[in-house]
């Protein structure tokens, strides 16, 4: 869905964009159905090795994980690891009506990352509270002022109740403001430096199941505690030019294309990127979930710049 000046120009000026039915539930059941595989497959092994008392195959995918991580995290720490390659997840990201959004936005090349994350949010899980950050606070400094599109994508509604993401808008265009990661973090992840946030108005962006949230590298955004019951399931996936430092080979195992002198192999170069869509170089695109497995499987991990002092 190619989106309209409207939303282009709210997405620049606001620095966000929901757009709502971007999906509809065939778009999305693959990807649940092979989570919901997974989550099966590692439950039985577990069962298998004495792990877990019983698979919980009777619960629903809003609520399975829950009652498995009662008695073990190992699937829940499984899933955001971050390595899953699975089909569905695939065909999620190189859906056509989600390119069409992104092409209104970065243009006709398109560079896909692996920095996508897949973000079961269970109730009442102080690490699944995420602080407010910049995502560019993850990525080389070199491509602080290019566009990286966040594409955050619900697989249930998600409601203020459930966690859903909140963004401080019109702050986007200024520099990247220092993040640090305290002592006492729940959730182990990078966060602005308090007297650093921006100030603006906190605006709350609920998503219905089958919308998504746009957000640029420097929008600052966090996400809510969630209150209910059932699992805040979502995936955040990034989109970038091609004309951006990339780390994409092709299948001759060449670089697409070779870093300027002054500039990082990547905006992300710990994980793999991968041309999704593209006029100028089609026989390049990445088009099946194996190519894709392939391409993460084989990557080379090259650590960010330690630009806030960690490493
Ligand atoms: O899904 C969440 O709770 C947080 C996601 C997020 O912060 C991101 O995609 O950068």
């Amino acid at each position: 869905m190619r989106l309209t000046e409207e939303q282009i120009n709210t997405f620049h000026q606001e620095g966000y964009l929901v757009v709502a039915d971007l999906f509809d539930d065939a778009d999305l059941q693959p990807a649940i159905d092979d989570l919901s595989a997974e989550i099966d497959r590692q439950a039985q092994e577990l069962v298998a090795t004495g792990e877990l008392s019983q698979t919980y195959a009777h619960e629903g995918f809003e609520t399975r994980l829950t009652r498995i991580s009662t008695e073990t995290d190992q699937v829940y720490r499984s899933i955001m690891a971050g390595k899953l390659s699975l089909p569905g997840i695939f065909s999620l990201l190189s859906n056509p009506k989600l390119l069409d959004a992104i092409e209104s936005l970065v243009g006709p090349e398109i560079i896909a990352s692996s920095v996508y994350r897949l973000r079961p949010k269970m109730p009442g899980l102080a690490r699944g509270v995420v602080p407010w950050h910049q995502d560019s606070a993850f990525f080389e400094p070199y491509c602080d002022k290019s566009l990286i599109v966040t594409v955050w994508i619900p697989l249930v509604d998600a409601t203020p109740e459930r966690g859903c993401m909140q963004v401080l808008p019109r702050v986007h265009s200024g520099e990247v403001v220092p993040h640090h990661l305290p002592a006492d973090s729940h959730s182990g992840l990078l966060e602005i430096v308090p007297d650093h946030l921006p100030q603006a108005e906190v605006v709350t962006t609920p998503v219905m199941k089958g919308g998504a949230l746009l957000l640029t590298n420097r929008t600052p955004h966090r996400s809510i505690e969630n209150l209910t019951d059932v699992i805040r399931w979502s995936m955040d996936l990034r989109y970038q030019s091609a004309n951006l430092p990339t780390n994409y080979r092709t299948e001759t195992g060449a670089l697409f294309h070779e870093p300027e002198d002054d500039g990082p192999i990547a905006c992300y170069p710990p994980e793999a990127d991968f041309l999704i869509r593209s006029q100028q170089h089609p026989a390049d695109v990445v088009r099946d979930w194996q190519h894709f497995h392939q391409l993460r499987r084989d990557h080379e991990v090259i650590p960010v710049t330690d630009r806030w002092g960690l490493h």
